[in-house]
């Protein structure tokens, strides 16, 4: 059995204890966590589900330990940071979209990367994230959506957000990005991050200021 299907049996048996120990004891590689372990868990679920060999509870039992174990995974040392840093980046899944614990390992590796986070879970709508983006003024905007039949939703977002005024850097990422060749849909200036690797990378370049514009 791969690590990925062990860490998917704990959270298919509702076993918050073993996933929780599970995840503490591969935290030295973050990467490896959030896309080997959980992203892939959540994947072979999401298989098994197809299948027909797990019912819709399993499914949503599997989620919801995933997002357990995960808040408690973020939470002790996110606490423990003194200063807030200067670098802040807000996240959004779009509107009616409810896949959001892509964006929630985003937001957690974003913390360990010394980012403020502002993670705002699943489905907002467009004003709303207008209105909160404009009072936070964030250097970095995340855009996720998984359901390919978003994509003119995600463009209105992304133009939208073309016209704020301090010209934020616009991220998208989650599972459309893995399956829509999204650079045909969307400007140079928005970055499409294709996992979590990509990602990382990116916003290593971001702390050298290489990544700040255009990086496509
Ligand atoms: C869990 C799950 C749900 C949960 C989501 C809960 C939650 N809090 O997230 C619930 C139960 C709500 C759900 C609902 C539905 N789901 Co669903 N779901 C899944 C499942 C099993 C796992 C999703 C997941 O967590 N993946 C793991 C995450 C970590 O991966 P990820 O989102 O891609 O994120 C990674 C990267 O993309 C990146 N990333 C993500 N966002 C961002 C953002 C930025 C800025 C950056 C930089 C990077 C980034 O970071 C992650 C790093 O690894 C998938 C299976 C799959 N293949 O994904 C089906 C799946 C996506 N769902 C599916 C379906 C059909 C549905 C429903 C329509 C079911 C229904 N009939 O109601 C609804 C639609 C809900 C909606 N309105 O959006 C289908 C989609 C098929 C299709 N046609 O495209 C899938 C593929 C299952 C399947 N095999 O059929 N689902």
């Amino acid at each position: 059995m791969q690590a990925y299907q062990t860490f998917a049996s704990y959270l298919l048996d509702g076993n918050e204890k073993a996933a929780y120990e599970f995840l503490l004891e591969n935290h030295n590689d973050s990467i490896y966590l959030y896309q080997d372990i959980v992203t892939n868990a959540m994947r072979y679920i999401g298989e098994l589900w197809q299948q027909n060999e797990i019912t819709v509870a399993d499914e949503h039992l599997a989620t919801s330990v995933c997002e357990f174990v995960l808040s408690q995974f973020f939470y002790l040392p996110s606490m423990k940071k003194k200063e807030l840093s200067q670098k802040k980046i807000m996240l959004y899944c779009i509107e009616d979209e409810q896949h959001a614990l892509g964006t929630k390992m985003i937001a957690g590796l974003c913390r360990e990367k010394d980012w403020q986070v502002r993670y705002h879970g699943a489905n907002l709508p467009l004003n709303a994230m207008m209105e909160s983006v404009e009072t936070w003024r964030p250097q970095v905007i995340g855009l996720s959506a998984a359901m390919t039949y978003r994509l003119p939703t995600l463009l209105e977002y992304i133009d939208k957000l073309s016209t704020l005024s301090w010209k934020p850097k616009i991220l998208i990422g989650g599972r459309i990005a893995t399956i829509i060749d999204l650079k045909k849909h969307v400007n140079t200036e928005c970055k499409i991050c294709h996992d979590m690797n990509d990602f990382s990378t990116w916003l290593d370049h971001w702390e050298s200021g290489v990544g700040v514009n255009g990086a496509g």
